[in-house]
């Protein structure tokens, strides 16, 4: 066969499923609520609990990266400004369902109810991981960029194979979606229609790294439709609209619905760490 009927052989019998991509792809606009008439629709118990959560988190970050500054703690990732996207993803979850966070999303450990000391025990530098992940079904604080993402994919197509309805939210960072692992979960996720949601923090960088450098995607939303998984932008700062998204994307994946790849756009405020100076590759005027 020459290389030319080759090509058209391939050409007349597609081996792709053929999927429509355009209910994949993300809205042209990120979602919100806060500010748009949607806001006067939620429950007002929601956004005292929302709002308790937010105030906590706020303090926590601050109390953290004071105690690295005691040599209290050994190092602290503070998600100071990226609060709401930790709230809301410990909120959106039930009991049953696994949450798998990586070294940023202390706060999201918190509001599902770990003790904020066992929370920090990693930070400080003990060998374990200070809680047990089985009892308040969150994975270890992830270090390695994306190694927990596969994990979370494994855990939830188990489940569901097992009969059990709980489903697996697993966060990463923008910089994480340039890794294999992130590949390797969101090619699995979407052959199996496992039951994961992955919540992809975009706060503008990998330490110093800012997005442009990091991917030449049009979002990282889009990255969702190449595994044949649904992307979403969310405003990541509009805590109402990233529960409301979440939880949308985690009741489709209870009932069935396969996973979601979720992007929240919001912004770290802070250094990467206390041991990072972000002044040598982002300005005041930009932080400001
Ligand atoms: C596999 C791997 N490679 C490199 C690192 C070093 N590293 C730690 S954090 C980080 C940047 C991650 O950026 P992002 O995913 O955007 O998360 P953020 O820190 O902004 O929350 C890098 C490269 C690592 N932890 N793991
Ligand atoms: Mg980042």
């Amino acid at each position: 066969m020459t290389l030319q009927q080759t090509t058209e052989r391939a050409a007349a019998e597609p081996r792709t499923p053929g999927r429509d991509p355009a209910p994949l792809l993300p809205d042209r606009r990120p979602a919100r609520v806060l500010g748009t008439p949607a806001a006067d629709a939620v429950d007002p118990a929601l956004l005292r609990e929302l709002h308790r959560h937010l105030v906590v988190g706020r303090r926590f970050n601050e109390q953290a990266t004071a105690l690295t500054r005691q040599g209290r703690l050994a190092v602290y990732p503070s998600s100071r400004g990226q609060e709401a996207c930790q709230v809301a993803a410990a909120l959106a979850l039930r009991p049953r369902d696994w949450l798998f966070p990586t070294y940023r999303d202390t706060l999201a450990v918190v509001a599902r109810g770990v003790d904020p000391v066992e929370t920090l025990t990693l930070l400080r530098g003990d060998w374990h991981t200070g809680y047990d992940p089985v009892e308040h079904r969150v994975a270890p604080l992830c270090t390695p960029l994306a190694t927990h993402l596969p994990h979370a994919v494994g855990l939830a197509h188990a489940a569901r194979l097992s009969g059990d309805d709980l489903v697996a939210l697993a966060l990463t960072g923008d910089g994480g979606t340039s890794e294999g692992d992130f590949h390797e979960a969101l090619t699995f996720a979407g052959v199996t229609r496992a039951p994961v949601v992955f919540l992809v923090q975009n706060n503008g960088y990998a330490i110093s790294v800012p997005l442009a450098k990091q991917t030449a995607a049009p979002t990282l939303a889009h990255k969702g439709v190449g595994y044949g998984v649904p992307g979403v932008q969310v405003d990541g700062n509009d805590v109402v609209a990233v529960h409301g998204v979440l939880s949308a994307a985690v009741e489709r994946a209870r009932s069935g619905g396969g996973p979601t790849l979720v992007e929240a756009l919001t912004y770290r405020l802070d250094a990467h760490t206390n041991a990072d100076d972000a002044a040598r590759y982002r300005s005041e005027d930009e932080v400001e």
